[in-house]
């Protein structure tokens, strides 16, 4: 028969969306069971075209499922997940708590989807929006190229933090719409008061280079796992990586500029090649007309949009490259969703 499934946080920014992508892609699913905290039991949500209860998140939600999304905080994720596995489900974790761990495959299936095969513990990991936004340009070029190392900065929609950073934004225009605010020290902070929510300092008006939490040496949490996942999605554990998290205010769709270097001499009529045939990948690069891929435009759409290709001006073994990706689509519920499509096409 046709595989059960379980969305273990529904009711989330990812969830939300992951019902919208469950509901639009080919049909390959027998059950859907919608799972959520026990505050949004009994809700009900649209997926397929039908209304489907909400159930509280137990053991026994798992009975009879094959493979079980879950798009929930880490620390749910480390507690439930495990759960889940041991009840004979496939676990497709979306959150940063297994990632690294050897046993679990960080996967992405235009790059790596062989990956998924060797999974001990029963989990396959999704990577974290801000690898993802980039990875499947960079494992295409990576494929022909050779790559040596990353320069990377970020420029992240303010949906990576959730819907709580979605309210934050729009509360915040609101505070400085249609004001003369921006001119001078702290006005902004005044205007928005000291409730920043999940960023450190006001997003409207702003852009904040942080995102995440502290680790060792002034590194955010967001930056370690972009070296990290990057190396360990692509098979190249020594990779140099240096990298800057920054937030904007956008809604949602993650943007970086690249700087990639590789084995040897690039040219960018053959990037350009490689990115306009990658699966996944779109090519909009005519700075002369004026495109190149901006949020305003990608938010919505699956693939990841590359333009602004150019050979470093100093070095021909190295590109730069603007990317943006839709940070709750491919960043996370488009992903995730594509690693239980491949799971479920194993089985049969
Ligand atoms: C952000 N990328 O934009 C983060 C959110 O490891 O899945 C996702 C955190 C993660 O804030």
């Amino acid at each position: 028969g046709r595989p059960t499934l379980a969305v273990v946080g529904a009711t989330g920014a990812v969830g939300t969306v992951l019902l919208q992508i469950l509901s639009q892609r080919a049909d390959i699913w027998g059950d859907i069971r919608l799972v959520a905290s026990p505050r949004s039991a009994g809700r009900k949500l649209a997926v397929r075209g039908e209304e489907v209860e909400v159930a509280a998140l137990s053991e026994e939600v798992f009975d009879g499922v094959d493979i079980a999304l879950f798009d929930v905080p880490d620390e749910v994720a480390a507690q439930w997940a495990p759960v889940a596995a041991a009840k004979g489900a496939v676990v497709v974790d979306n959150s940063g708590t297994f990632r690294m761990d050897p046993d679990v495959p960080l996967v992405v299936p235009e790059v790596n989807p062989h990956a998924a095969r060797r999974r001990p513990r029963g989990i396959v990991s999704s990577p974290n929006c801000t690898t993802l936004t980039m990875i499947v340009a960079l494992g295409a070029l990576h494929a022909e190229f050779g790559l040596r190392e990353l320069v990377v900065s970020s420029y992240q929609a303010v949906s990576g933090a959730g819907r709580a950073g979605v309210d934050t934004l729009r509360r915040q225009l609101s505070l400085v719409a249609g004001t003369e605010l921006g001119t001078s020290p702290g006005d902004v902070r005044r205007a928005v008061g000291d409730d920043t929510g999940p960023f450190p300092e006001p997003v409207a008006l702003n852009v904040v280079p942080w995102a995440g939490s502290p680790r060792d040496e002034g590194w955010s949490s967001e930056e370690m796992k972009v070296r990290d996942e990057s190396r360990k999605i692509l098979g190249l554990p020594q990779l140099p990586v240096a990298v800057t998290c920054v937030r904007v205010p956008v809604v949602t769709t993650h943007s970086l500029t690249v700087h990639a270097r590789f084995e040897g001499e690039v040219t960018v009529d053959k990037a350009r090649e490689i990115i306009a045939t990658a699966p996944g990948v779109v090519l909009y690069d005519d700075p002369a007309a004026g495109e190149f891929p901006t949020p305003a435009d990608v938010v919505g759409t699956d693939p990841t949009w590359v333009g602004r290709v150019r050979r470093a001006l100093d070095d021909p073994t190295a590109l730069e490259l603007f990317v943006c990706g839709d940070n709750l689509r491919k960043g996370a519920a488009l992903n995730t969703a594509q690693i239980a499509e491949l799971l479920a096409a194993e089985a049969n």
